[in-house]
């Protein structure tokens, strides 16, 4: 076993079941074996070893290796369970439930009709799994209201990526390929503490000087840059637009920009070097705190990097921290402008990204989760995706529900009038992450019948009238499609607990009670099958691919037209798939944040992941070592703060927002702005950070600014331990 820092790798090519980790979207290959011990149900414990596969590189987080044990927390749900009038639950039969759940969505759309019934999908969930559910919602209920997690993740970076190159594939290329690089620019990204295997891929850029890291923390990743390995930029929570915009000045003011790529590739040059002519660095010093000096040596240092001056190539990513606001997709859209200017995207050794989240957060968005599409990646809105899917689904295109609302605009619909009485959550957990969560918790108690389908009685699971027991990862086949657009298969390990039943069977039982017999099939490989068929000719083509190709050659990247195709690791290299075959310079402009720092609310509160715990927590706040490495929230802040508050290290305060009130524990650290506090998201209860946050949505996209809010913190007194 070899060791460094967080990643650890084990040598050798066990037997096992070969299959990937349960959590985000780097997908670390996994292998798992039966051990000796029996777990609490009887079947043997899973023992996780890691296993090579060209994103984790046999390294496998904590989380990963801990993994195991999600699948036997003692409160796994495995009967369906009805809330009691006492409030309570008691577990019943799955006719019951389920007869039960028709009935309610039977009479809530005979009051209020097809859109009275709202579905919120999740991107942990497989590719079959997203495209049933998508299905389902269309075609059984007839309802346009569907969307999921994913639109707090990656929405911004999708509306942008579409706009600008027209195609979304998260990274459009290997992530090893970062290894050649001479530089990489992270943009609110913290993978070191969110992927921590990524890391290897950037050896090589560190060694030659190249990391560029902006963050207003001093995050695991930016300590990655120390010792001449790279730059750290700590900019102005939300401002991040204004860096971008005096980099794409320098670039063009210095003549850095690679011309004949522009001129060959790109539209709309002139209109971006009006709309960055006056943020030159000094002006932009001035709104994002960084030195304008530091801002003309990172343009040179990225233009020297690019292939079009000699260097090995350069790389343009984005994280959450950027991505997570009501600018968001304007500033997803500098970064491409940036990149485009250098030459970067749709060439070998260079390019553009999102470093996508959630284990599916790609698939989920190509199937059908998100209001606005249909699988393949086709817009709900286009008659012709229109046609080809009803042909798929054997229905009527006039028949298929129009565009839906995204997420926070669904959730703020709950329970009003003429908005959804009937709500059905399958992977997500809404009342921790979902921006002003209050207000959310307040919307799912105003609805006539709440249905979660989860393997724990998760925060939202305990709002619900009905819980459904789902598989989860090791417990079923299916796909999933990694932050590369790598399409890898899921393998079951372990049979499923009690009566726990996957979605396909559920929904299929739905549909069946409300009328629909056919065209639910519970074989994974069969639903993988008619996707493939569905996204035929789509952005998102799989119909080369099936579950049996992939056990025999496999993971593959998508587009796949046929099964002759190899896959496509790297696209866009010879064209873009928009109407001119060339990628779009978009002039933006910076706006401020939402929330307004001063007078009441005069610091920043900026929100963001640790290691040892995953999103809302749900699965990894039951994982008895990651919860006592991590055991609860907290606000880290900067000594000099912390002096003017006049709080100690340990001491409770109280965080208070326009939304709301939160209170935790201090944790004084220096590697944070003075003018900012961070807390992680992943816990509930009186130390929720999603409590505290704004659901200002992006214009654009419906991204909500997780990222930044206003707030005021007021020291509590210590309380006094009993005598
Ligand atoms: N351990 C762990 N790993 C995970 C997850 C998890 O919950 N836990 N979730 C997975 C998912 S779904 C996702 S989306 C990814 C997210 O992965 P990341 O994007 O890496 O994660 P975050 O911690 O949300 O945000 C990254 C950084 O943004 C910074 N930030 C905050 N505000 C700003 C700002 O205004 N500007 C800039 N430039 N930076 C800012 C934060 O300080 C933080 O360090 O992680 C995936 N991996
Ligand atoms: N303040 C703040 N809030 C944030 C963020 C932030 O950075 N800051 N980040 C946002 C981001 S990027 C994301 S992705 C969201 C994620 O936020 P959530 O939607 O809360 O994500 P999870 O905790 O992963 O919830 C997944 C749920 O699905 C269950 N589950 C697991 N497998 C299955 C399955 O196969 N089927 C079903 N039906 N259920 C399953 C799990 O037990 C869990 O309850 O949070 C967002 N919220
Ligand atoms: S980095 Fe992500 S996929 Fe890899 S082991 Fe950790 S949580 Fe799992
Ligand atoms: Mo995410």
């Amino acid at each position: 076993m070899t060791s460094t820092g967080s990643v650890t790798t084990v040598a050798g090519t066990p037997s096992g079941t070969p299959t990937h980790c349960p959590y985000c979207a780097l997908q670390c290959a996994q292998t798992l074996t039966p051990g000796p011990e029996p777990g609490p149900d009887g079947q043997a414990l899973l023992q996780v070893q890691g296993r090579d596969f060209p994103t984790n590189l046999g390294g496998l987080c904590r989380k990963g290796w801990t993994s195991a044990e999600v699948l036997t927390v003692p409160d796994r749900i495995t009967r369906p369970r009805l809330r009691t009038a006492e409030g309570t639950y008691r577990e019943t039969s799955w006719e019951e439930a389920l007869d039960l759940v028709a009935a309610g969505i039977r009479t809530a759309q005979r009051r209020g009709g097809a859109d009275a019934v709202a579905v919120f999908g999740g991107g942990g969930l497989t590719n079959e799994k997203a495209y049933a559910l998508g299905k389902f919602t269309r075609v059984v209920l007839g309802s346009r209201l569907i969307d999921y997690n994913g639109r707090f993740c990656m929405s911004a970076a999708a509306t942008a990526s579409n706009r600008s190159l027209g195609l979304d594939r998260g990274l459009g290329f290997p992530l090893a390929d970062l290894g050649g690089a001479d530089a990489v620019l992270l943009l609110g990204s913290n993978v070191a503490a969110t992927m921590p295997p990524f890391v290897q891929h950037l050896a090589g850029v560190r060694e030659r000087g190249g990391l560029v890291v902006l963050d207003p923390r001093e995050s695991a990743t930016a300590k990655l840059t120390a010792e001449g390995a790279g730059h750290h930029l700590a900019p102005v929570p939300g401002t991040d637009l204004v860096v971008l915009l005096a980099l794409i000045h320098v670039v063009l003011a210095e003549g850095l920009l690679d011309e004949d790529y522009v001129a060959a590739r790109t539209t709309g040059l002139a209109d971006l070097r009006a709309a960055v002519a006056g943020w030159w660095p000094e002006r932009a010093e001035s709104v994002c705190g960084i030195g304008a000096d530091r801002l003309r040596e990172i343009a040179r240092l990225l233009a020297a990097a690019s292939p079009s001056r000699g260097g090995r190539g350069a790389y343009v990513l984005t994280g959450r921290g950027v991505e997570q606001s009501t600018q968001g997709t304007a500033t997803v859209t500098a970064a491409i402008d940036l990149a485009l200017l250098l030459g970067l995207i749709g060439r070998e050794g260079s390019g553009f990204g999102p470093i996508t989240g959630q284990g599916n957060g790609q698939g989920g968005r190509e199937h059908g989760l998100k209001a606005d599409q249909l699988p393949g990646y086709r817009l709900i809105s286009d008659p012709q995706a229109r046609a080809h899917v009803a042909a798929v689904w054997g229905v009527d295109p006039d028949a298929l529900p129009g565009p839906g609302v995204p997420a926070v605009q669904l959730l703020d619909m709950l329970g009003r009038p003429g908005g959804p009485s009937v709500l059905l959550v399958a992977g997500a957990n809404v009342v921790v992450s979902a921006p002003n969560a209050g207000a959310v918790r307040e919307r799912l108690s105003a609805l006539d019948l709440l249905v979660v389908l989860d393997t724990v009685p998760s925060e939202t699971a305990l709002c619900a009238d009905v819980i459904l027991p789902v598989l989860q990862w090791a417990e079923e086949e299916g796909t999933m499609t990694n932050l590369e657009g790598r399409v890898i298969r899921r393998r079951r390990a372990r049979p499923a607990p009690g009566e726990a039943r996957s979605e396909l069977w559920i929904l299929r039982q739905l549909a069946a009670r409300l009328g629909v017999g056919h065209g639910f099939p519970t074989d994974p490989a069969e639903v993988f099958d008619e996707l493939a068929r569905a996204s035929a000719g789509g952005r998102a083509d799989y119909s080369g691919l099936s579950h049996a190709r992939l056990d025999a050659e496999g993971p593959m990247h998508w587009p796949c037209p046929s099964p002759a195709h190899p896959g496509t690791p790297r696209v866009l290299l010879d064209r873009f798939p928009t109407p001119d075959g060339r990628a779009r310079l978009i002039p933006v402009s910076h706006r401020p944040p939402a929330d307004d720092v001063r007078g009441e609310a005069p610091l920043h509160l900026v929100t963001g992941r640790l290691l040892e715990q995953y999103q809302s927590g749900a699965q990894t706040r039951r994982v008895s070592s990651l919860l006592a490495a991590r055991p609860g929230s907290f606000v880290e802040m900067h000594p000099l703060l912390a002096d003017r508050l006049g709080v100690q290290d340990g001491q409770s305060v109280l965080l208070r927002t326009r939304r709301g009130e939160a209170r935790a524990p201090v944790v004084i650290t220096d590697g944070i702005r003075p003018d900012t506090v961070f807390m992680p998201f992943h816990y509930a209860g009186e130390g929720s950070a999603n409590l505290l946050t704004n659901d200002a949505t992006d214009p654009l996209s419906g991204m909500p600014e997780f990222k930044v809010t206003a707030v005021e913190i007021v020291p509590v007194a210590p309380e006094r331990s009993p005598a």
